[in-house]
């Protein structure tokens, strides 16, 4: 296992779209081992694969209080969507900037696990929060876009400058 890179924004390789898993061989568990030791590092409680410039479409979860709850989605989908529900969302890919923006209450998802057995399941809470989340960085789409031109206007603003103090 080793950790990875999370790419940071406004780093263009955060909107491309992710590609479907084909292929379900040892290296698939080996990149989805990284992420979940990269999660954890980063105190996240997903990251999709995007964000560590692996552009498949792969994401991995863990909303517990103690490690106990990871799960990997392989090719996910959204089958429903019901209510609507207020968060306050961050992202490892855009540090310092926590902003409420509206999901769906509860969906029914269908993935993949990391061996390929298809599975579905209803989900609401944080789980279904995260999940839309990391399915949003598979479509090269950021918490962020939700918000007014203004206020992206003004975090890109922050970012870039944040970047360039790093660069000094
Ligand atoms: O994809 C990511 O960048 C990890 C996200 C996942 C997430 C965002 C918003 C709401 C739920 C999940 C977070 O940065 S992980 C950090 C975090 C930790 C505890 C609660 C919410 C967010
Ligand atoms: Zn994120």
């Amino acid at each position: 296992m080793s950790l990875r890179d999370v790419l940071i924004y406004p780093d263009d390789r955060l909107r491309e779209i992710a590609e479907p898993v084909d292929s379900f061989e040892p290296a698939l568990s080996e990149l989805v081992a990284d992420m979940f030791e990269t999660m954890y590092e980063e105190r996240g409680i997903g990251l999709a694969a995007t964000q560590i410039d692996q552009h498949r479409r792969l994401f991995v979860t863990d909303v517990s209080e103690d490690r106990s709850g990871a799960l990997a989605f392989v090719n996910p989908e959204i089958l429903e969507r019901a209510g609507v529900v207020e968060c306050e969302e961050g992202c490892l890919s855009i540090p310092g900037i926590n902003e409420t923006i509206r999901r769906a209450e509860r969906i029914l998802v269908r993935a993949q696990d990391e061996k390929g057995k298809t599975f579905e399941q209803e989900i609401d809470g944080l789980l279904a929060i995260c999940i839309q989340h990391e399915l949003d960085h598979l479509e090269g789409r950021l918490f962020i876009d939700y918000l007014s031109p203004l206020k992206q206007q003004r975090i890109r603003k922050k970012m870039t400058k944040a970047a360039r103090r790093e660069r000094v």
